[in-house]
């Protein structure tokens, strides 16, 4: 670990401010003051980081690599102090030299290379597995822009872009002299050689040079360092001196590859755009990964035992092709051998059970795109369809091959080439062998498995929540830092009322900072005497906040009616944006805009009510809210939302989770037991035999449930200004087009779930002791698990 005393820091921060910029502290602007901290973090770690490459190759180790569109990784200084042991140490000498780290922490970018919890995923994982120790690296696209910034107008999403790298990148490496070139278009030709190999030629194929950018993820007081390793795209030095107008249309058309992060999640966009940045990052990435092996000097048949691929979603599927490929036609090797290698270095994870979430190719578009990767699709199609011909009817091939209606499957290619198959938690691991991969489950039975997903507490607790971790480890120690279920140990205190009161203490404190933050940036006046409730989470009709958006109406209804009624109050947080192009869930952006724009100002409810609907949610805010919060949102309708994670993050700031029987939620109960936690609602199982027997009428719900009827009335009556549109809509998705998610259904045990927290908080002390059990039983969804399980069942490292 990096020895580092207070001296010698300012010693170093100073050195590096004149280096850099010439100018001392007084001087100096928190940017100036933000680039030398940086600069000097980065340099504490390289040596560490050139170790472990060395280690890495020196030892042969085996190393995986995982695949992914997304990393959202928030921002990196403190968590780059905390991991490299000298949080402290930095912080004290800041303040010694008249400065503070949180206000220079606050002029870093917060990178939103991802969409939600699929690229936060991936972020806690690489933070996870160099924190075991584990050789595992990310690979994916330098986006210039990251996800959009949102801001709300007159209550409307309104998309900004998001130019992170404005102000450089203090973290990343570019590495021009590991530039790879990727091929599109054109036309290949095998050429029988007299030997018998088929050669290929690509001829008028545009090219791309990929141009790698690294950044060091730093192990938690180890001495690892890997390498999350991105993309960028660039015109190959050789294309200049071509005619200008030319070159400049060629130019832009290539660097748009890694313009800018698709905005969609759950619901796919297939433009060719995208297409291009999957094949991009997957081509460079197994290009760059056969590069590092052929260093070892093994022979490729050896391959499975050094390299495993990890295909987050299906995102980076052509990586089966693409690894395919590469055996093939530069190495040499013969099909059977090249697949044999190919399947075991593979490994997939779904995340989505989301029909409109599959990805499929129309077959033109991928010819002519990647007319080598199509032939060895259609390659392994053909013999997949011969093979299973052989042992199941007509039907169930048909349903499982990959190319199938002038369309490419990708989870079926990704299905089909891997060793390992695996959902993000146990109801959707089920779900996925007994429905949606059913067929897949009886072909390939053994290559299912379950990975409960996990979160890093390192981010989610000791940085964004230094209370209530300084609390913790004066309880029971720092053992849980790196030994996660230790928290366990917590329930020992759940009768002792000193602890309960220190925990309500904490809680009170990150409610007053936010409250405050509140306050400052949208002008709301909210009370930390009040209950925050909180759903912040990308917005989709699945996840149901027009479910928790009703129930606030119904409640506002009745202090309208009735002023005196005894509810406790509340404060309704959320954080959420919508997909550009997904209309619906924009008008619900909108309803609760001009819902809280009309109970916030509403004198007549005396405050009770509040609601915070706050603007760009994304790493950064969630790391401001999560402490704060009183109650946990996970309503999405059983069966849909695969794991979740937030769930996770705020059962361990000690949220208590009001939640139906979807995703991790279920196994979140199995932990704290059902009386710490609200369970509400349908399960898995009814919606599914719902789907069978199709007799779910949303209709006769709001014909039937008169305060249901009110509060849907409300939509298109007036009661609500402002709310005409998108009331409108809502209420005919609702009540004339059957309700696809089962808000109605769920409207009045939803209530009921809320009327529970209501009675319950009003108890403290009982609160605090469910508190205290979820923050003791969040140990097990820390991501160190969930890693070391990929590297012992899946990965092999
Ligand atoms: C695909 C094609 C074209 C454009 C965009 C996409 C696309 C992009 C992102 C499709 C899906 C996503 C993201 C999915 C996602 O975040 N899923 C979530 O993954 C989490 C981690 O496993 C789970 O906890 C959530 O339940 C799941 O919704």
């Amino acid at each position: 670990m990096l020895d580092l005393s207070k001296r010698k820091f300012k010693e170093d921060f100073k050195r590096m401010l004149t280096e850099l910029y010439a100018m001392d502290i007084e001087q100096s602007s928190p940017a100036e003051q933000y680039a030398a901290l940086g600069n000097l973090v980065r340099s504490y770690s390289s040596k560490d980081w050139s170790e472990t490459n060395q280690r890495y190759l020196e030892k042969e180790k085996k190393q995986a690599y995982y695949f992914s569109m997304e990393f959202l990784l928030g921002r990196m200084l403190k968590s780059n102090l905390l991991n490299l042991g000298i949080l402290n140490t930095v912080r004290a000498g800041l303040k010694d030299l008249g400065l503070n780290l949180e206000a220079i922490e606050q002029v870093e970018p917060d990178p939103g290379l991802g969409n939600g919890g699929l690229g936060r995923l991936a972020a806690c994982f690489i933070d996870s597995i160099a924190t075991c120790r584990l050789a595992g690296h990310g690979n994916g696209i330098r986006f210039k822009y990251g996800l959009f910034k949102q801001k709300f107008v007159n209550g409307y999403q309104v998309e900004l872009p998001e130019n992170w790298l404005q102000n450089g990148n203090v973290w990343e490496r570019r590495r021009l002299n590991m530039a790879v070139t990727v091929s599109f278009y054109g036309h290949v030709w095998m050429e029988k050689t007299k030997s018998g190999y088929l050669i290929p030629h690509y001829e008028h194929d545009q090219r791309v040079l990929a141009v790698p950018y690294d950044t060091p993820i730093i192990g938690y007081e180890n001495d690892t360092v890997n390498t999350l390793r991105l993309w960028s795209a660039e015109v190959p030095p050789q294309s200049e001196g071509t005619d200008y107008r030319a070159y400049m249309q060629q130019r832009k058309e290539i660097e748009s590859i890694s313009e800018v992060l698709y905005p969609d999640d759950s619901n796919y966009d297939g433009r060719l755009l995208r297409l291009k940045q999957e094949y991009f990052f997957v081509s460079a990435g197994v290009q760059s990964i056969l590069r590092h092996y052929r260093k070892m000097g093994l022979s490729m048949n050896h391959l499975a035992e050094k390299v495993a691929v990890h295909i987050n979603d299906t995102h980076p599927a052509l990586c089966v092709p693409e690894l395919m490929r590469l055996l093939l036609d530069v190495e040499k090797l013969d099909w059977d051998h090249a697949w044999n290698i190919t399947v075991n270095v593979m490994s997939y994870t779904n995340h989505t059970i989301m029909s409109e979430a599959l990805e499929k190719w129309p077959v033109d578009m991928i010819s002519h795109l990647l007319p080598r990767i199509y032939q060895i699709i259609q390659e392994i199609d053909r013999r997949y369809v011969l093979k299973a011909s052989t042992l199941f009817d007509k039907e169930m091939v048909g349903r499982t091959r990959i190319i199938e209606g002038g369309h490419v499957k990708m989870a079926h290619l990704a299905i089909i080439g891997s060793h390992s198959i695996n959902g993000v938690a146990k109801l959707h691991t089920a779900i996925l062998k007994e429905k949606v991969l059913h067929d897949f489950y009886f072909i390939y039975p053994s290559r299912f498995n379950n990975k409960t997903n996990g979160i890093t507490q390192r981010r989610w607790l000791m940085l964004s929540n230094e209370p209530l971790s300084k609390l913790i480890c004066d309880k029971i120690g720092d053992d849980w830092e790196k030994t996660p279920t230790e928290l366990k140990m917590l329930k020992a205190f759940r009768n002792d009322a000193k602890t309960l009161s220190q925990l309500h203490d904490i809680k009170r404190i990150n409610k007053e900072r936010f409250a405050e933050f509140v306050l400052q940036k949208m002008g709301i006046v909210i009370s930390p005497d009040a209950l925050f409730d909180v759903q912040i989470k990308r917005l989709h009709a699945y996840k149901r906040q027009l479910l928790n958006l009703l129930n606030i109406i119904r409640m506002y209804l009745i202090l309208k009616d009735h002023p005196e009624t005894d509810l406790y109050p509340r404060v309704f947080i959320f954080g959420a944006k919508a997909a550009p192009s997904y209309t619906y869930a924009k008008e619900i952006i909108k309803l609760i805009n001009t819902v809280a724009g009309l109970v916030n100002q509403d004198q007549a409810i005396n405050g009770k009510i509040k609601i915070v609907f706050v603007e760009n949610y994304g790493v950064s805010l969630a790391e401001k809210i999560i402490p704060a919060a009183d109650v946990s949102e996970q309503i999405s309708l059983a069966s849909k939302e695969a794991s979740g994670t937030s769930n996770m993050k705020l059962m361990l700031n000690g949220a208590v989770t009001l939640a139906t029987l979807d995703g991790a939620n279920v196994e979140i109960r199995e932990r704290v037991g059902p009386e710490n936690i609200v369970i509400f609602g349908l399960t898995a199982k009814d919606v599914y035999q719902y789907y069978q027997d199709g007799s779910y009428h949303a209709a006769n719900y709001y014909d039937n449930d008169p305060v249901l009827h009110r509060v849907l009335n409300t939509l298109i009556d007036g009661t609500i200004p402002g709310a005409e549109t998108e009331g409108r809509h809502v209420f005919d998705s609702l009540v004339k087009y059957g309700d696809e998610f089962f808000v109605l259904r769920d409207f009045q045990a939803y209530v009921e779930a809320q009327n529970k927290i209501d009675r319950l908080y009003r108890d403290q002390l009982k609160w605090q002791r469910m508190a205290l059990i979820n923050i003791a039983g969040a140990g097990v969804f820390s991501s160190d698990y969930t890693v070391r399980q990929y590297a012992t069942d899946i990965w092999d490292l």
